[in-house]
């Protein structure tokens, strides 16, 4: 088994509404090491190169918006397969229909329409993974 890294970003939302320790505890409670942690302020050149393959859509410009709206955290954890384990952690997009027990079930909900307070970002495969932990810990 092969010890993988991800990147974790705990966004505005949740760094505001005080969440960032529940958080990054559920992550290490469920066996994951915290390489590296740091709390930021995103740039829009960050945000650029983060969320590249979503430029052009109709949520582009409101993601960026609100990931330059407040603090961010940016993380590093390690373990195997916690690229998908982070994932199956924070639950599914939407908050609202996000499964309970999950990051986005238990602690986020529709804020109006607005799908991208959803708490967490964490990357979706290796070479995301290595990419996003380049921008974020260069
Ligand atoms: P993911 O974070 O679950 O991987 P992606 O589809 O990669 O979801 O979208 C990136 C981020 O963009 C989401 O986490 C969310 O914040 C935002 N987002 C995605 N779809 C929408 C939408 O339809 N409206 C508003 N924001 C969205
Ligand atoms: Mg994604």
């Amino acid at each position: 088994m092969s010890i993988e890294r991800t990147l974790v970003l705990i966004k505005p939302d949740g760094v505001s509404r005080s969440l960032t320790g529940s958080i990054l505890g559920r992550v290490e409670a469920k066996g994951y090491n915290l390489v590296d942690v740091k709390l930021m302020n995103a740039t829009r050149g960050q945000l650029e190169q983060h969320y590249e393959e979503h430029i052009g859509k109709p949520f582009y410009e409101p993601l960026v918006e609100f990931m330059l709206s407040g603090p961010i955290v940016a993380a590093i954890f390690e373990g195997e397969r916690v690229i998908e384990g982070f994932r199956s952690l924070a639950g599914s997009t939407e908050p609202t229909a996000a499964a309970p027990g999950t990051i986005r079930g238990d602690l986020g909900r529709d804020w109006g329409l607005k799908v991208q307070q959803n708490l967490v970002h964490g990357s979706d495969s290796t070479e995301s993974s290595e990419r996003e932990i380049g921008i974020w810990f260069s």
